[in-house]
């Protein structure tokens, strides 16, 4: 989404998942790894933020001071809590029980708390943020949806992006 969104030409490489040469790339055998410039860069902060800065076109970080603030809480919230309580918690392969769909309710809850009526998640304005949290709530929609029942501004947000070029040429 960062790249379309950035205007980057990208292509998506397969990785023989949890080989040796994966742990050549990322040192912990994950997704997302980036090549660029003939180095590897692994973690999804340092892509996207890398992407944003050493690319033209309109930044996806706003020069804000407060405004960046939130969108680093937001970035952070999706890569300590969602990631961990929604995306890795909810399994794929098998129905969840009632304590993981306890722990995702939560955590959607609480952003759906931290939610302030803005069309973005940082402002008026989209950042790298709202396309962190973006395919985490996919995820969950795609796994569990009835776990998003009743979470307006997460829902009313979801919609704006899931209209969005970005996402749907990216759509899993
Ligand atoms: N902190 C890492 C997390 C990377 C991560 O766990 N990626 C997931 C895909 S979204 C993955 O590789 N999952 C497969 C696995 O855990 O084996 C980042 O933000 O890049």
């Amino acid at each position: 989404m960062t790249c379309i969104e950035k205007g980057i030409d990208y292509e998506l490489v397969p990785v023989a998942y949890g080989s040796e040469a994966h742990g050549q790339i990322h040192p912990f055998r994950r997704m997302p790894i980036l090549e660029i410039d003939g180095a590897m860069m692994p973690e999804t902060l340092a892509i996207t933020g890398h992407l944003d800065e050493a690319f033209p076109g309109a930044s996806l970080q706003p020069e804000d001071h407060a405004a960046r603030a939130r969108m680093r809480i937001w970035m952070a919230v999706c890569s300590d809590y969602l990631f961990r309580d929604v995306v890795r918690t909810i399994p794929r392969d098998r129905p969840p029980t009632n304590e993981e769909l306890a722990t995702a309710a939560t955590a959607l809850g609480r952003a759906e708390e931290l939610m302030d009526g803005d069309a973005f998640l940082a402002g008026e304005q989209l950042t790298l943020a709202d396309l962190y949290l973006a395919p985490q709530i996919a995820n969950c929609g795609e796994k569990t949806p009835a776990l998003l029942d009743g979470l307006e501004a997460i829902n009313a947000w979801a919609r704006l992006m899931g209209e969005r070029e970005s996402f749907k040429l990216t759509a899993p």
